[in-house]
């Protein structure tokens, strides 16, 4: 463990720094950040207000909206001057998102990365090889800071030019590798294109994450490249990677929050309100020491559940695999729907790859969803009898009915480094 002390930290200590870590915050955003001042002064609301976590929820939540309304830097709450660091995140419409980083914050952001990678299995004296691209996504620098902070070797191989990623994998030979499970996906098919055995690889922890993935993932990464595999999560918005960790020792049972600098909440997405620990909602963080982009409630539109796992070498909390993003669930017919659900009815089957995308249509006035999958090596697309098999899961488990297009191997788009969309949406 990274930092054992505070990783360990018991509930009640932990919940006591969560409080004065708070309560400094909201002053200091109420003083340096317009918007807050604006925001609180709206509702009658004083900084002095808010003293425990429990008092959070009479805060409004910040949104998406709120930091492209203040773009590029209104929302910091430091002076240029003070600013070490600038990432950015695109969305999909508009001006990408602008973060900032004090000297302290990007510390936090080590500290946090550097717990992680220790959760995933990484020790000091191992080599990382970070698939994860360099640039304004905080994927690269955020997993380079955190490993050179654990006191590993850093590989900066960035994402894409896969003929070299495989290269460096055999010859340089790292212990751990980090990139999105789409792309540690490509990498185990491509080396097994080859003929190369991966078992004489030295690589045996990745540390996969930036995109929702489920067991059928893990499992395909994990036989293809013979590692463990185990999730991270984050967003530039929190700090980049490392708001969560899964430990390589306690897979499936949901990521550490590293709550002593994130203090999370998952509420209705509908109606926002707190839900209890367990039950399924859209993620709210709170940065409780972050400096130059400090938030306070900021609805990350990500869906899962977060609790307490008494079973767990660590006091956190852990909070569940995301099923996907609020904004890319799909509505058919009444239906919501992420595609992750249907890479789960995948995963149940046999002679069934976890290569699959999902085209949405209008036929008529209807929506329409086709699944296209391909079959692993040998089975033939024509089988009707594994259309009708996966056809009928999906109407069981899911409530709608699909049309299924098998496809053979290799036919469906790859991850070519990053982040992969698995929903062409045709409307
Ligand atoms: O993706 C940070 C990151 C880099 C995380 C490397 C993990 C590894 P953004 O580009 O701002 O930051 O995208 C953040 O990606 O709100 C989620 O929707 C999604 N996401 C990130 N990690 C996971 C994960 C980085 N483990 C957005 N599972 C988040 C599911 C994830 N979704």
């Amino acid at each position: 463990m990274y930092n054992s002390k505070l990783e360990k930290m018991p509930l009640e200590e932990l919940r006591a720094l969560q409080n004065d870590r708070l309560s400094a915050l909201v002053k200091r955003v109420y003083q340096t950040v317009p918007f807050y001042k604006k925001q609180f002064d709206a509702i009658g609301l004083q900084p002095d207000d808010i003293q425990t976590v429990e008092d959070l929820s009479k805060i409004p939540f910040t949104k998406k909206t709120d930091l492209r309304d203040n773009y590029p830097y209104g929302m910091f709450a430091k002076p240029m001057n003070e600013i070490r660091r600038i990432h950015a995140s695109s969305g999909t419409t508009g001006k990408p998102t602008v973060v900032g980083y004090t000297q302290n914050d990007l510390d936090v952001f080590d500290e946090v990365v550097a717990r992680s990678l220790a959760c995933a299995g990484a020790r000091p004296g191992m080599k990382l090889h970070n698939a994860y691209g360099y640039g304004l996504f905080t994927g690269g620098l955020g997993m380079h800071g955190g490993a050179t902070k654990l006191g590993m070797a850093v590989i900066p191989v960035s994402g894409g030019m896969t003929e070299r990623q495989l290269t460096i994998l055999q010859d340089f030979k790292p212990e751990v590798m980090c990139c999105t499970p789409s792309y540690a996906q490509t990498l185990s098919e491509e080396f097994a294109k080859k003929g190369i055995d991966t078992k004489t690889l030295a690589v045996k922890y990745a540390v996969l994450g930036a995109e929702p993935w489920t067991e059928a993932i893990r499992e395909q990464v994990e036989a293809g490249l013979d590692v463990a595999a185990t999730n991270i999560y984050g967003l530039s918005e929190i700090i980049g990677p490392g708001v969560s960790q899964e430990d390589v020792e306690e897979k499936g049972t949901g990521s550490y929050i590293w709550e002593d600098h994130f203090y999370p909440e998952v509420v209705d997405k509908t109606t926002g309100l707190p839900l209890p620990y367990g039950e399924e909602g859209v993620l709210i963080f709170t940065t409780l020491t972050k400096e130059a982009f400090p938030l306070l409630r900021y609805w990350t539109n990500d869906i899962c559940s977060i609790d307490y796992d008494k079973n767990a070498k660590r006091t956190h909390i852990k909070m569940s695999a995301i099923k996907g993003r609020a904004d890319d669930m799909l509505i058919i017919r009444g239906v919501n729907l992420f595609h992750t659900q249907v890479e789960e009815v995948i995963h149940q089957i046999n002679f069934l790859s976890p290569n699959y995308r999902l085209i949405v249509e209008k036929k008529g006035a209807m929506d329409a969803v086709t699944v296209e999958v391909e079959t692993i090596q040998g089975v033939e697309v024509d089988n009707e009898e594994l259309s009708k098999q996966l056809h009928g899961k999906i109407k069981d488990t899911i409530g709608l009915s699909m049309n299924i297009a098998l496809k053979t191997p290799n036919t469906i788009p790859r991850s070519q480094g990053g982040k992969l969309s698995r929903i062409l949406d045709k409307r």
